[in-house]
């Protein structure tokens, strides 16, 4: 059984998609442990719902970025992760964090990779004119939104969308994309040459 850590600051929407897959068997997976660096994040009660440790960590009780990141890390290591999974996880991580959990450490991020690294993607692909727009799952490299993209989810933007709407569409595709990436990962000996692997989110007239 591969063992998930999964790290969270908010709705944890994608975490929901974990846990759902996991308990349908479609992932062989068991999520050790969610942890939270606010204690308010809505995803802590989807994880105690489920029976799944929690722990939050407040970042703003640490001195330092480094401080917090070596506490979150050892906290992390007690589980032994195979994967550890950022599912709206919104605190930068220091190199030395990254480095540690190298090519077990993903993230999934609102754009096509490499278009709109950072914040506001939605916005910015509809400011842009562009006709497609989507998620990307990637490893955490130092370098932000930088990381070799494992799955990559496309959504058509249609003419009158808004911000609202656009981004209501890529989360439907990130809650399709991101648990199939995980169990790619886990599963099937794909190999970095073979991604990024593409989905197109299928709508039907009731989503159209
Ligand atoms: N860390 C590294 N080193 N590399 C990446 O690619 C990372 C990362 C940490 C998180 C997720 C990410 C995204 O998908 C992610 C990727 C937060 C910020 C940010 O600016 C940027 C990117 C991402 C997440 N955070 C502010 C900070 O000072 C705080 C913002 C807040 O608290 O609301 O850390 O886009
Ligand atoms: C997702 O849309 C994810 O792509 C995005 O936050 C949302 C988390 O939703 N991540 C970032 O923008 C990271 N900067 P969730 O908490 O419902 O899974």
């Amino acid at each position: 059984m591969f063992k998930l850590v999964i790290l969270i600051s908010g709705y944890g929407s994608n975490l929901q998609q974990f846990i759902d897959h996991i308990e349908a068997g479609k992932i062989n997976a068991e999520i050790s442990a969610v942890i939270s660096n606010r204690a308010d994040a809505y995803g802590l009660k989807r994880a105690e719902k489920a029976g799944i440790p929690t722990l939050t960590l407040d970042h703003t009780q640490f001195s330092t970025r480094e401080a917090f990141d070596h506490a979150l890390a050892k906290e992390i290591d007690n589980y032994q992760p195979d994967l550890l999974i950022l599912s709206g996880f919104m605190r930068i991580l220091s190199d030395g964090f990254v480095k540690h959990f190298q090519d077990r450490l993903i993230n999934i991020h609102p754009s096509l990779l490499p278009k709109y690294k950072g914040l506001h993607t939605h916005k910015r692909a509809l400011q842009d004119k562009q006709s497609q727009h989507g998620a990307s799952v990637h490893f955490v490299i130092p370098e932000l939104d930088a990381g070799k993209v494992i799955m990559q989810g496309i959504v058509d933007v249609k003419v009158d969308d808004s911000e609202e709407t656009l981004a209501n569409r890529v989360h439907q595709i990130e809650h399709i994309i991101y648990p199939k990436a995980v169990k790619l990962l886990l599963e099937t000996q794909i190999s970095k040459e073979q991604m990024p692997v593409k989905i197109y989110l299928e709508m039907s007239a009731k989503q159209s």
